[in-house]
């Protein structure tokens, strides 16, 4: 049966062709890193990005580290993908009555668009590390929404349509600090508001790449063979995290549980730019782009917490490659409810 991809036409989205001399899925441009140190005066390192198509071109919401280190989320638009502005102040949050909602810190948003509106989740400062939601339709006014969760919470990334009726959502419960664990899970609500059903859906692995913590990277994309989902994986080796990352897919209708899952990375840490910044040996993806009609992806991911970088693939190709490479963990079948 042929493979169908959803999803907006965007031929306009970027794009290189695969070299020749490439064994992966996925590979990266060549003009990467696309956005570099000190790209506005008052952010030193914009980096675990999310962006969606709007208008002729790009916008979306960074992680911006400010000079005194602490990360705030600040707005961004490129005409072709690759060449950034950004706004030099942080976003204005704003509570549902109009009052400005300040956060200490903000970070690694995902944005995703469900009917006409737009949603962003990051972590963010709630007595600790917990998830922040908030809507816009312009990415000029963002309304903070309900806590999703309580801490300890990072890597919120919500479904890009309801599921029976539900919002779905997948977090990753942590702890304070540098995490030396982690799970993915996913939560249901009809109203953005309420959470429950909660179910497990993945745990990291036995293989080693993934074996410390896994987190979801971009937001699913739905096809015909499962929800497309690309998450992060952490090695702890003597010299500290490794973050590299492969990708699943989820059942269609119960999207708790895994069908296939890649046993090896599809990237991992090997270019000067992901293995030298701030943090080195990091890439964690958080953005991607996508054309249904050629089956084109461009997969976008911070490096080293300092660099934004962007891999492609052709999505056709990678259901291929996670199925023939897959290797499932006790469990990932499962609706595991515990
Ligand atoms: C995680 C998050 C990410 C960061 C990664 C590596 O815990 O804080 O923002 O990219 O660590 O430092």
């Amino acid at each position: 049966m042929a493979l169908t991809i959803v999803g907006d036409p965007l031929p306009n989205m970027p794009w290189q062709e695969k070299p020749a001399d490439e064994f992966g899925v996925l590979w990266r441009d060549t003009r990467n890193p696309i956005v570099k140190w000190n790209p506005t005066p008052s952010t030193a390192r914009i980096f675990n990005s999310a962006f969606v198509p709007w208008e002729d071109g790009f916008i979306g919401v960074f992680r911006a580290d400010h000079r005194d280190v602490y990360p705030h989320l600040h707005v961004g638009r490129s005409k072709d993908g690759i060449e950034w502005e950004f706004e030099d102040d942080e976003i204005d949050l704003r509570d549902e009555e109009g009052k400005p909602w300040i956060s200490r810190y903000s970070y690694d948003p995902r944005v995703v668009k469900i009917d006409d509106t737009y949603y962003v989740t990051w972590c963010t400062d709630f007595g600790g590390p917990a998830l922040g939601l908030a809507r816009t339709q312009d990415f000029k006014t963002f309304t903070r929404m309900e806590n999703i969760c309580t801490p300890y919470n990072r890597n919120g990334v919500l479904f890009p349509r309801k599921i029976d009726g539900d919002f779905i959502l997948l977090t990753r419960p942590s702890d304070a600090g540098h995490t030396a664990f982690g799970d993915i899970y996913l939560s249901r609500s009809k109203d953005l508001i309420h959470w429950g059903r909660h179910r497990r859906v993945m745990t990291s692995g036995p293989v080693w790449w993934e074996a410390t913590k896994i987190g979801a990277g971009a937001p699913p994309i739905e096809t015909s063979e499962g929800w497309l989902l690309f998450y992060h994986g952490v090695q702890t080796t003597c010299n500290g995290y490794v973050y590299s990352f492969g990708a699943v897919l989820l059942d269609l209708e119960q999207p708790e549980k895994v069908l296939y899952r890649t046993r090896n990375y599809l990237i991992t840490p090997e270019k000067d730019y992901e293995t030298t910044g701030m943090v080195p040996n990091v890439t964690f993806p958080c953005a991607a782009l996508h054309d249904p009609e050629t089956g084109r992806l461009a997969l976008y991911y911070g490096a080293a917490d300092t660099y934004i970088a962007v891999a492609y693939g052709s999505i056709p190709e990678i259901i291929e490659h996670i199925k023939k490479d897959s290797e499932l963990v006790p469990g990932d079948a499962e609706s595991y409810r515990g």
